[in-house]
C-alpha cells in the first residue's frame, strides 16, 4: 500500500513538463516561509538542492540497525525545504536492508530511512536519489561493521581464485560474528605442525587474532571428507591463535558443481575458532559418543547455546538431551558438530550437502562461541533459523569434514 501511495505521488510530480523545466514541481504544503517571511504559494517552487542531513559515515553492529538512519533533506531555490518530494533509497553494497525503498519528504523536507546492516565485514552503502531527477547526484551513505577481531589468511601453495574469494567470504562473514579483540600474541613457525604454518628457518609469526593457513590438497579421493580444519595453537585461555583448513584437492569440482564451496569453507573456518574443537576442551560435551558409544545422547551443555536452541524452536524437541550433538561415533564428525538428524541444514551440523539448500549460520552456533568463554560475540549478526522436526534433510550425507584438535598451547601471551 505505501509503495502504491508514493507512486501515484511521483505520477503527480512527473506531470510537470520535464521539457520546459528539468526540476520537479513540489506537490507539498500550500504554504512555506520564505527568506521574506511571508506566505508563498507553492507555485514556482522547484527542487533545488539534495542533501544529507545525517551523517554519511558511521559504524554499527553486523546485522543491526545503524544509530543514526540516513537522511536527506530537499529544498526549493529559496531554501525552503519542500514536502512530499519522493527519495529512492537503495542499498547498494553490503548485504544489508532498508524499512522500504521510496519515502516522502515530510513538512521539514526530509526522508529518512531505517537501514540494517548486512552480515559480514564488508563495506556497507544505502544511495539516496530523487525519483526523476537526475539533475541532481544521488548521495551515498557508508558504514563499517564494528569488529575488533581480525581473521589473517595465508594461502600456502596453489590456492584457486574461487577458493580464495570463498576464504575471504568466510572470514568477512566470522570477522562480523566474533567482534572482541583478543591480545596479540606470536609463535615461533618451527614450533607449528608440518602442515600448519611450519618453515624451517626459525621466524616469529604475528598473531593479532588469529592466524589460518588455507591449503588444497589430497585427502581420501572424490566425495567422502571434503576438508579438514581446526586450530593447531591456542591461546591459554583456549582461544585458537593459529589454525588450517586443507580443501580436498579431489573435491574441488564438486564443491563447484554443488554450490558448496562457500557453506563448506565457512563451516570449516568456524572448526578452527573452535566450534566442535574446543568444545570437550572446555568441558561443554556431555556423554561423549567417542571413542566407542554410537548412539550416545550426546548433547552441549552451554547455557547460552542452551538457551539459543530454545529460541529457535528446541522446545519442541523430544528426542532427548539439549542441544543434541552429533554421535555416531565417528572420528571425523561425533562430539563435534549440532547432531545431522536434528539441527539439518545448520551451517554446523555435521554434513553439508546439496538438499539442503540453504546453510544458516544460526543463533545457535554463535551462542555457542559465546560459552567458550573466550570470545566477545554479536548476535545480530546471525542467520534466520528454525528447528523443524518433519522429515526429510536429515542424516542424508557422510560428514563433510575432519575436525583437527590443536596440538600446542602458547606458554604466555606477550603484551602487544
Ligand atoms: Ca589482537
Ligand atoms: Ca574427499
Ligand atoms: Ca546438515
Ligand atoms: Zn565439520
Amino acid at each position: 500500500m505505501r509503495r502504491a501511495f508514493f507512486g501515484l505521488l511521483f505520477v503527480a510530480c512527473a506531470g510537470v513538463d520535464p521539457s520546459s523545466d528539468p526540476h520537479q514541481q513540489a506537490t507539498g504544503p500550500t504554504s512555506a516561509t520564505g527568506t521574506t517571511g511571508t506566505t508563498q504559494s507553492t507555485t514556482g517552487r522547484f527542487v533545488t538542492t539534495f542533501t544529507a542531513a545525517s551523517a554519511t559515515t558511521q559504524s554499527a553492529p553486523a546485522g543491526a540497525l545503524v544509530t543514526t538512519p540516513p537522511a536527506v533533506v530537499v529544498k526549493d531555490q529559496l531554501g525552503a525545504p519542500l514536502a512530499g518530494i519522493g527519495v529512492l533509497f537503495e542499498v547498494t553494497a553490503g548485504g544489508g536492508s532498508i524499512a522500504s525503498d521510496v519515502v516522502s519528504t515530510d513538512a521539514n523536507g526530509t526522508a529518512t530511512m531505517p537501514w540494517t546492516l548486512g552480515k559480514a565485514n564488508v563495506a556497507q552503502t544505502v544511495r539516496a536519489s530523487l525519483t526523476g531527477q537526475s539533475a541532481l547526484p544521488p548521495i551515498t551513505f557508508t558504514a563499517s561493521v564494528q569488529t575488533s577481531y581480525a581473521i589473517t589468511l595465508v594461502f600456502v601453495g596453489t590456492v584457486g581464485a574461487a577458493e580464495q574469494a570463498s576464504l575471504q567470504a568466510a572470514a568477512a562473514r566470522w570477522s562480523a560474528v566474533i567482534t572482541g579483540d583478543l591480545p596479540d600474541t606470536s609463535i615461533d613457525r618451527q614450533t607449528l605442525p608440518a602442515d600448519c604454518g611450519h618453515t624451517n628457518n626459525s621466524t616469529m609469526l604475528a598473531i593479532d587474532d588469529v592466524v589460518i593457513f588455507a591449503d588444497v590438497s589430497p585427502i581420501d579421493g572424490p566425495a567422502g571428507l571434503l576438508a579438514t580444519s581446526g586450530p593447531c595453537a591456542t591461546r591459554q585461555s583456549g582461544a585458537p591463535a593459529v589454525g588450517a583448513i586443507t580443501i580436498d584437492s579431489a573435491d574441488l569440482a564438486l564443491l563447484a558443481a554443488k554450490n558448496l564451496r562457500d557453506p563448506v569453507i565457512l563451516h570449516e573456518m568456524g572448526h578452527v575458532l573452535g566450534v566442535g574443537a574446543q568444545w570437550k576442551m572446555k568441558n561443554l560435551v556431555a556423554a561423549p559418543s567417542l571413542p566407542s558409544s554410537p548412539g550416545a545422547d550426546t548433547h552441549f551443555i552451554g547455557a547460552q547455546a542452551l538457551q539459543a536452541f530454545l529460541a529457535v524452536g528446541g522446545t519442541g524437541y523430544m528426542g532427548g538431551q539439549n542441544v543434541p550433538l552429533e554421535n555416531n561415533a565417528v572420528a571425523a564428525s561425533a562430539d563435534t558438530h549440532w547432531r545431522e538428524s536434528v539441527l539439518k541444514n545448520e551451517l554446523m551440523s555435521t554434513a553439508i550437502a546439496e538438499i539442503e539448500g540453504s546453510y544458516p549460520l544460526s543463533a545457535l552456533t554463535i551462542a555457542s562461541l559465546s560459552d567458550l568463554g573466550f570470545y566477545t560475540v554479536n548476535m545480530a549478526a546471525a542467520d534466520t533459523f528454525r528447528v523443524s522436526f518433519g522429515a526429510g534433510r536429515d542424516g542424508e550425507a557422510a560428514p563433510t569434514c575432519r575436525v583437527r584438535t590443536p596440538t600446542i598451547t602458547l606458554a604466555t601471551a606477550p603484551s602487544p
